[in-house]
């Protein structure tokens, strides 16, 4: 375990072939890693975590490469991780991506990386969550998840981050109609970005139309300028409070609106910091997580001690020697009923 106590200690220096290769770990589902992330874990969680997600093609890069730059005058240090359910090293989209970000590679306050992990249960939502934690460990002021995609996955990664941007320009209306549904229930913040085309206040409002059929209070999400007013809400109870997402218009490569845009994810972390109904979403997480964690080490238990049953279940239940429901609650009962003898 020395090795892994030198691997902690590198990431806690930021040093990034360590971090390099705590992400290889965890990619590779290295049992390793479950130590690893034990010792790294804190309650706390250094980080400030951003996902983005939006239609292909809207300027998520170049927004995430111009808060990147922002976020850095500010003195924070920055982490990206691209959320490609593709391929890890492939595809035109990341390498588009990493040419434009190229500039902040040799700026030791940023770390890029692409993750791509699939195939267990909880997929790229789960071993995102672990390269979260090593992110927090290494103390990193802001993380970015940046999703390539907008499938379900890839929403599915935005429920780890602490505020989602969803961004959107115009012109690309039919997308909004065909992810909608998935997209509402993500967004935290709206970002109609290529403000300086036209169309871009018709999309501002096609946005808040849809959000007003959610039962979305009357005159929230208003526009003033780059300024979004009205981000949080006090309902008739006040016990009751809720996040109406604020649209925000901005120029990604001209950096407009990107300063209103910060503002308005520092608006949103405190409504989670200092809100009753912040709270709760924050321990849904945490319960979220901690049952995945759970069920992804049963079943890696499971597949480890148990693979010649498990074979053996399989080839059952293809010859038709028994019904997949019995089949399974005898393994079950057999792995469990050993662990107990044990
Ligand atoms: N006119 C205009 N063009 C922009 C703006 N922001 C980005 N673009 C351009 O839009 C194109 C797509 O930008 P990207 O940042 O790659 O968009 P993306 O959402 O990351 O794209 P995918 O990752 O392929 O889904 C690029 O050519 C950008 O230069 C903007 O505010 N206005
Ligand atoms: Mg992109």
């Amino acid at each position: 375990m020395a090795d892994l106590s030198t691997l902690v200690e590198g990431i806690r220096a930021r040093d990034m072939p360590a971090l390099a290769r705590a992400c290889r770990l965890i990619d590779e589902r290295d049992p390793r890693a479950f130590e690893l992330l034990k010792r790294v874990f804190s309650h706390e969680g250094h980080a400030y975590v951003i996902g983005v997600t939006g239609t292909p093609g809207s300027g998520k890069s170049t927004l995430v490469d111009g808060l990147i730059r922002l976020y850095r005058e500010q003195g924070l240090r920055v982490a990206v991780l691209a959320i490609d359910p593709t391929s890890p090293y492939s595809g035109g989209a990341i390498l588009g991506d990493r040419i434009r970000m190229q500039q902040h590679f040799t700026d030791e306050g940023v770390f890029i990386r692409s993750i791509a992990t699939r195939g267990h249960l909880g997929g790229l939502s789960r071993s995102t969550g672990d390269v979260l934690h090593v992110l927090h460990a290494a103390e990193f002021d802001v993380v970015i998840l940046e999703t390539v995609g907008v499938g379900q996955d890839e929403l599915e990664v935005t429920r780890l981050a602490d505020t989602t941007l969803v961004v959107m320009a115009p012109g690309l209306g039919d997308d909004i109609q065909a992810i909608k549904a998935g997209i509402l229930e993500v967004a935290d913040v709206f970002a109609v970005n290529k403000a300086d085309r036209a169309g871009a206040d018709a999309t501002v409002q096609d946005l808040q139309q849809m959000l007003s059929l959610r039962r979305i209070p009357k005159g929230v999400g208003k526009m003033q300028g780059h300024t979004a007013v009205s981000t949080f809400h006090r309902g008739p109870d006040e016990q009751t409070e809720e996040w109406v997402p604020p649209i925000l218009k901005t120029t990604a490569h001209r950096q407009e609106g990107l300063t209103e845009l910060v503002d308005a994810f520092a608006e949103h972390r405190s409504f989670l910091d200092d809100t009753d109904a912040g709270q709760v979403i924050r321990a849904q997480r945490r319960i979220e997580e901690f049952r995945a964690i759970l069920y992804q080490a049963l079943i890696d238990e499971v597949d480890a001690r148990f693979a010649d049953e498990v074979s053996e279940g399989v080839r059952d239940v293809v010859e038709g020697r028994g019904d997949p429901y019995s089949v399974a609650e005898a393994l079950v009962r057999r792995a469990l009923g050993s662990v107990s003898e044990s």
